[in-house]
């Protein structure tokens, strides 16, 4: 791969990687989304001079309280896409049930899936925050459904985010390893600056919100305890922590130079009848394809994330990533 060549021309060259004859919709629909990507980059850069930041005033389908970033994240990326003719439907964090593309524009065959600004709780502090989104085939004449959304994480055609941090960062899959782009803001364009992402097996750094350790299930309990320890501990070696409080910030930095990272069931979810905090089809599935295309592992502990058949739109999961041996082992104590 070619550093310095602009997400547009990285996109005509790997074309090959795509299903037959996607290429063209594709490419657009990428593109479309870079541009929603690089006009959220700098309204939260403006922050308070945009007048983005703070609270909306109102609650999504889950009863989260949305910021005004969350809502504006989520219209940019409709406008931006619903008249292209490239996509059959929209489904994304903010919204109860899919958007159906207006009638008065043509329908493509491709469903778009995203949280539009991850990591909302950091908008108010300038904290790391992002966008991830994924793509899968509406392969139906017939306007989609809020069942076509739900498809396995094997089906996405390609996935990715866009971090918003010191420099804002476009990180994508086709299908066919992981290639990073960084947004020049001179020239409003995406550069490939991070060629063939890759996760090293091995690492000595976790990412867990560990204000919740009392809530933690056993298997999580031990592998912490055990990293805690050090190199006396069990595992042998001197661990570092790390919680960005914005997924795309913490994998990011898995993208970058290993970790594992952890947002696990825990008895409150177990208590109010929720199966994890991440989402399955916004966050876990693009997240997780991204992970296994640099070479790392993504599980709830009992499966891989990317063989689950969703049945909701808004499915929570136990989310377990990262360094292929760390996430191994995790996984091995959830066996025993
Ligand atoms: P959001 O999409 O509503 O921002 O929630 C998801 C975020 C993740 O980015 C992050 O890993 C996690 O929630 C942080 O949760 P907590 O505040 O419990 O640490
Ligand atoms: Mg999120």
């Amino acid at each position: 791969m070619q550093q310095g060549i602009t997400l547009d021309e990285f996109l005509e060259q790997h074309s090959s990687s795509l299903p037959a004859g996607s290429g063209e919709g594709i490419r657009g629909l990428l593109a479309d989304v870079a541009k929603a990507c690089i006009e959220l980059s700098e309204l939260v850069r403006r922050g308070e001079l945009a007048g983005v930041l703070g609270a909306a005033g109102q609650e999504n389908v889950q009863g989260e309280e949305q910021k005004k970033l969350d809502i504006i994240a989520n219209d940019v990326f409709i406008a931006l896409t619903e008249g292209t003719g490239r996509l059959a439907g929209l489904a994304s964090e903010e919204m109860d049930h899919h958007y159906p593309i207006p009638e008065q524009y043509s329908r493509g065959q491709y469903l778009l899936t995203f949280d539009p600004l991850d990591g909302s709780s950091n908008i108010d502090v300038n904290g790391a925050t992002g966008t991830i989104f994924s793509i899968t085939e509406h392969a139906k004449d017939a306007a989609p459904m809020d069942a076509d959304f739900l498809q396995s994480g094997r089906s996405q055609v390609c996935a990715g985010y866009c971090l918003y941090s010191s420099a804002s960062m476009l990180v994508l899959t086709l299908g066919n390893g992981v290639a990073g782009f960084t947004l020049d803001d001179k020239k409003a364009a995406f550069v490939l600056t991070h060629p063939n992402m890759q996760v090293p097996a091995a690492t000595n750094e976790f990412a867990i919100n560990a204000a919740y350790s009392e809530h933690w299930q056993a298997p999580v309990k031990q592998y912490i305890s055990e990293c805690v320890e050090g190199e006396s501990g069990p595992i042998g070696k001197a661990f570092n922590m790390r919680w960005a409080g914005s997924m795309v910030g913490d994998i990011h930095r898995i993208l970058c130079r290993g970790g594992i990272f952890m947002y696990p069931l825990d008895a409150r979810m177990i208590k109010s009848g929720k199966q994890g905090k991440l989402r399955l089809l916004y966050e876990a599935n693009p997240m997780g394809m991204l992970i296994e295309q640099a070479g790392g592992l993504a599980h709830t502990g009992l499966v891989p994330i990317l063989d689950i058949e969703p049945d909701n739109l808004h499915q929570r999961v136990p989310v377990i990533m990262g360094s292929k041996e760390e996430v191994e082992r995790v996984v091995g104590y959830h066996a025993s």
